[in-house]
């Protein structure tokens, strides 16, 4: 049995405070460098278009092309991806998709109106952007899940357009993030990455069409071109690592709580997997779990890194002083794997999803229950929300006064553009008062 080295804590202990702090912050500070490389990028793509594009995806991605229509992704090519790929692979896809919109078709928020007694109408209406730009990054992280995840939301919110750009390093490419492109109805593909793609994607060149909102994941590159591009475009959220935390009353058993803490360590070394009981003996028992099945891994290694980087079993003295601990961290994701998952939900105020009770692994939110799986991390849940319907959409304010309604508003106005000093607001409301 191999040992693993994961840290401890106690509620009732006096360092609880900070090594709890320490074990929870990371390294989040901008690489000079990283933004250097990432603003000459964005500065060739902005002014030189299609040419610096293919300039960067031949050198970084090893891949050459003589124009950059030559990288969009053909209709023969998605239809080989969709014949190459399992038929349980494919029927998992349709799957997952349809639970997935039919979640977030519960998310269209409504256009709404009132009308005051004078006939002044107000009201907000709703509309989607009119295209969006979906980041897949390409290796090992290409997850076709969040090719779902991210697509299947701009088309229930109404998006005309939804271009999809996927880094093809030496001409390799994904036949399952193919597939599920063309399931969630992505619109066109090109196979470009890095901040070249965000910057195709942000100021638009002679081949790809600049689009109004960029989502996705991606490395340090990617990341740092999208809080870049932040303000010519809208994007979705700058991502940490991934975290879990679970609370545990010991009614679950521990080999399957072992799993949902390596599930989440298994993404990367600086992943975050948390445990809180008010069991001592049961975080033993979830320790024991996991260092009997942890030689069982494939990502043995990963999975030991995180854990002993940043993992952590927490002891508390009851069920709400785990909620308190949960609240402090705002987990991207929560289990409450309690008998009574309803009662503990009360005391939860943040957390990027909830997996209620022992059968809710967090694996089964990642890939079909139906909500979202890009979720507010690093504790941005207490003011953040998972991706949904209304990231890719916009509100109007529409407003409709009468000669009735101008003139009754119209006096509070003219008093108040008085006060500010502002005179043509002022005789602007004032002319269309009735005396
Ligand atoms: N747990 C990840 C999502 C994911 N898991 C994709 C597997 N594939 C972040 O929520
Ligand atoms: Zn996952």
């Amino acid at each position: 049995m191999s040992s693993l080295d994961i840290t401890r804590l106690d509620t009732g202990s006096a360092e609880f405070d900070q090594k709890l702090h320490q074990k929870i912050a990371w390294d989040d500070s901008i690489d000079p460098k990283v933004q250097e490389t990432v603003r000459e990028i964005l500065d060739a793509v902005r002014t030189e278009g299609d040419a610096a594009v293919l300039r960067y995806t031949a050198s970084l991605d090893r891949l050459d092309a003589a124009s950059v229509s030559d990288l969009q992704v053909s209709r023969e090519r998605l239809d080989r991806a969709l014949d190459a790929i399992g038929a349980d692979e494919r029927e998992a896809l349709e799957h997952a998709a349809s639970r997935i919109r039919a979640y977030h078709e519960k998310q269209r928020p409504e256009s709404w109106q009132y009308e005051e007694a004078d006939g002044t109408r107000l009201g907000q209406r709703v509309l989607p952007v009119d295209r969006a730009g979906l980041y897949v990054p390409g290796g090992k992280a290409a997850y076709p899940s969040s090719v779902l995840m991210n697509a299947i939301p701009a088309r229930v919110a109404g998006v005309s357009e939804v271009v999809m750009v996927v880094p093809a390093p030496d001409g390799e490419l994904s036949d399952l993030v193919l597939a599920a492109a063309v399931i969630a109805g992505v619109d066109r593909i090109y196979t470009l990455g890095g901040a070249q793609a965000i910057a195709a994607l942000a100021y638009g060149t002679e081949t790809v069409p600049a689009v109004d909102k960029i989502v996705g994941p991606g490395n340090i590159f990617v990341a740092m071109a999208k809080r870049e591009v932040f303000g010519i475009v809208g994007i979705d959220m700058v991502a940490g690592p991934s975290e879990i935390l679970v609370v545990g009353d010991g009614t679950t058993d521990p080999d399957w709580i072992a799993m949902d803490l390596f599930s989440q360590a298994e993404h990367d070394e600086q992943a975050q997997s948390i445990l809180v009981s008010p069991d001592a003996d049961y975080l033993d028992r979830v320790h024991q779990s996991m260092e009997k099945l942890l030689p069982t891994m494939e990502r043995a290694e990963i999975i030991r890194r995180s854990l002993e980087d940043r993992g952590m079993l927490i002891k508390v003295a009851s069920l709400s002083e785990a909620a308190d601990v949960s609240n402090r961290i705002a987990p991207e994701h929560l289990e409450l794997s309690v008998a009574d998952p309803d009662g503990l939900l009360a005391e939860i105020r943040h957390a990027g999803a909830i997996f209620m009770g022992s059968y809710t692994a967090e694996v089964l939110g990642d890939y079909c229950a139906g909500p979202n799986h890009v979720l507010p991390t690093g504790g941005t849940a207490r003011f953040s929300s998972p991706l949904g319907v209304y990231d890719f959409q916009k509100r109007s304010s529409v407003i409709y006064f009468t000669g009735e309604g101008a003139s009754q508003a119209g006096r509070t106005a003219s008093v108040l553009a008085r006060g500010e000093g502002l005179t043509a607001h002022a005789r602007s409301a004032e002319y269309r008062l009735r005396s």
